[in-house]
């Protein structure tokens, strides 16, 4: 097993164990191990070689042999007898907002409940709310959080879709006889969610391909198997190590029909619709094998000649959502969008100070290791406890360390800076001095998610308009297919941004991608200042920003100049120093 997958069992066992009762020092110990080993730079086989694995902070002796044990046998048997012993529906159970272990372990052991039919019928007997601890709102919360689950259907994460994409593919493309490959759908488009995965190849002799295809390992079942389409149920393992099961369809065109083919089923389907009915307005027809007129078809090489054709400017995947792009491609008014490349550095970013699992300067080792000239940290404020936030007089020292280190770094610079928590009624978690000590400020709402509608946009506009507040953190707060965004009126924020010129985030963790590409869009026609942050919790975490943030700003049209951190360092300061400088009112909206 690699350390992802390690990590990922590590992190089971520290569940099961809390499903178990055991005490929560120990269930730590395991979830604080895996996080050490997810945010390992090195290769982990070669640590046990070395025998330098208990080096590492967080792991211990007991630790060092069963990662041992995993690593080298890809078995543990404590974990399977752990596993043995837990009836599977808890960890399901587990999925809901607002349920951890602790809560799963009363209701299995009062009520018997061990799946979530069971727990929807007892809710709806009212029995739930009887128990300890729980009471009519909890009671509501667990029925409405079933309900979402079931909504939610069979949809995946995007990173997840996209790391079980990528070895298909590989395996794929060992196969001889493909000309061109290119995944499609929602993938391409860069969805926040992805329902299934669609691949297109080319190929003179599809049959080997399709023979091939059906039979990769990662083939889990065979939906359906013809002569030039196959869908199939895949498994694999996602970046974190967790298994994630969805399907896959493989089609097989000629060369000729590829270019339609890839434009058809990278969809969305109502861009389709709207640039088939483009090319009926010029007197073709457009479907997914080709593009004809009356006499004859439209020679195509690639996508770009289809769109030329329609008299269109090359239109990115991304955008393909029929929110505007074909008109702007009529006009040459396509945004120029955002690279990943074009980001010089990244804030919003955790150590070990608070809930993050690396060090400052391995943090920074590991901006600079990615080509960043800058890192913005964003630890955690002082009532956060839960995270080990920082009272003011640990900030002063987490400063002074600050200071050292740029003193030292050339062409690189650590901004000082905390994520701030808005608190209840949308004041901020420090006093102005303390404020002032920082070059930026993410607010972000980690508590109270359940304030009415009025109360919560009143909160977050309060923290926005403060002088210091540089920008919003996830602005919404959701956990894609997990948790939706908590009520807020996200119009009047955005208005609100506007007027104060706080930026807002683009949280890059791909469980959030919140401010969502809708919004990104609409803050973009404000005026508002988007800035791509990964929320890292480890050097790994780092990349987020390059991969999902960019998808996100992508598909919110973004341009460089729309996101704070395309800036090169030089420019970053002052933009950073002249915000700070600006002359605002406190605290009014
Ligand atoms: P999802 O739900 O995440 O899989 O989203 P997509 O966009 O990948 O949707 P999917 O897999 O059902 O279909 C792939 C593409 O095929 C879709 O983006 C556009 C195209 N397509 C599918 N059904 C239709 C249709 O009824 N009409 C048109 N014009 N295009 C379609
Ligand atoms: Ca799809
Ligand atoms: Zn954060």
């Amino acid at each position: 097993m690699d350390k992802a997958e390690v990590a990922a069992v590590l992190d089971e066992i520290a569940v099961l164990l809390e499903l178990q009762g055991e005490n929560p020092f120990r269930c730590n110990a395991y979830a604080r191990a895996a996080r050490a080993l997810n945010q390992l730079e090195v290769n982990l086989a070669d640590v046990i070689r070395e025998g330098k694995l208990d080096e590492i902070p967080g792991i211990g002796a007991t630790l060092r042999d069963k990662i041992t044990t995993l690593a080298t046998t890809g078995r543990l048997p404590f974990y399977e007898e752990l596993k043995a012993k837990t009836p599977p529906g808890l960890l399901d159970m587990l999925r809901l907002p607002g349920i951890g272990p602790k809560k799963v372990k009363a209701l299995y052991d009062s009520l018997g409940i061990d799946d979530l039919a069971k727990l929807q019928a007892a809710c709806a007997a009212g029995q739930v709310a009887e128990l300890k601890g729980f009471g009519p709102k909890t009671q509501q919360k667990i029925l409405e959080g079933i309900a979402f689950l079931g909504q939610a259907g069979e949809r995946v994460r995007l990173d997840q879709a996209w790391a079980v994409a990528d070895q298909i593919v590989a395996a794929l493309r060992q196969c001889r006889g493909i000309d061109r490959l290119e995944v499609c759908g929602s993938l391409r488009r860069r969805k926040e969610t992805v329902k299934d995965i669609d691949i297109l190849v080319s190929s003179r002799r599809p049959g080997p391909i399709m023979e091939a295809f059906v039979k990769l390992p990662l083939v889990k079942k065979v939906l359906g198997h013809g002569e030039t389409k196959a869908s199939v149920v895949v498994e694999a393992v996602d970046i974190e190590g967790r298994h994630v099961t969805m399907n896959a369809d493989l089609r097989v065109v000629t060369a000729a029909q590829f270019p339609f083919a890839l434009n058809y089923f990278t969809g969305s389907k109502e861009h389709n619709v709207a640039l088939r009915q483009r090319a009926i307005d010029y007197g073709l027809k457009l479907n997914e094998y080709e593009l004809a007129g009356p006499k004859k078809c439209v020679a195509c090489d690639d996508e770009a000649d289809i769109y030329q054709a329609l008299d269109l400017d090359y239109i990115p995947p991304e955008l393909r959502e029929d929110t505007g792009e074909i008109a702007a491609a009529a006009a040459h008014r396509l945004p120029r969008l955002i690279d990943a490349d074009d980001l010089h550095g990244v804030f919003h970013c955790h150590t070990n100070w608070s809930d993050g699992s690396a060090t400052l300067e391995q943090m920074v080792q590991a901006a600079r290791s990615r080509g960043f000239s800058y890192l913005g940290l964003g630890d955690h404020s002082q009532s956060l406890t839960v995270a080990n936030g920082l009272s003011p007089q640990r900030v002063r020292q987490q400063i002074a360390e600050i200071d050292a280190l740029n003193a030292r770094l050339k062409g690189f610079r650590v901004f000082k800076g905390t994520e701030c928590d808005i608190l209840p009624d949308g004041s901020l978690d420090y006093d102005e001095q303390t404020l002032a000590l920082f070059d930026y400020v993410v607010a972000s709402v980690h508590t109270h998610f359940h304030q009415s509608v009025e109360e919560m946009t009143q909160r977050i506009i309060r923290a926005i308009s403060h002088p210091r507040v540089t920008m919003l953190g996830h602005a919404t707060g959701r956990l894609l297919l997990r948790r939706d965004a908590y009520k807020v009126d996200l119009d009047a924020v955005l208005q609100a941004a506007a007027r104060h010129g706080t930026m807002i985030e683009i949280n890059a963790n791909p469980y959030r991608l919140d401010l969502d590409w809708v919004h990104c869009k609409r803050a973009k026609a404000l005026g508002v200042t988007l800035v791509i942050n990964p929320d890292a919790h480890g050097p790994a975490e780092l990349d987020y920003a390059r991969r999902y943030g960019i998808a996100v700003a992508r598909r919110g049209w973004l341009e460089r100049k729309d996101v704070l951190n395309t800036q090169t360092l030089a420019q970053v300061t002052k933009t950073l120093a002249a915000r700070a400088a600006l002359p605002r009112t406190l605290g009014k909206s």
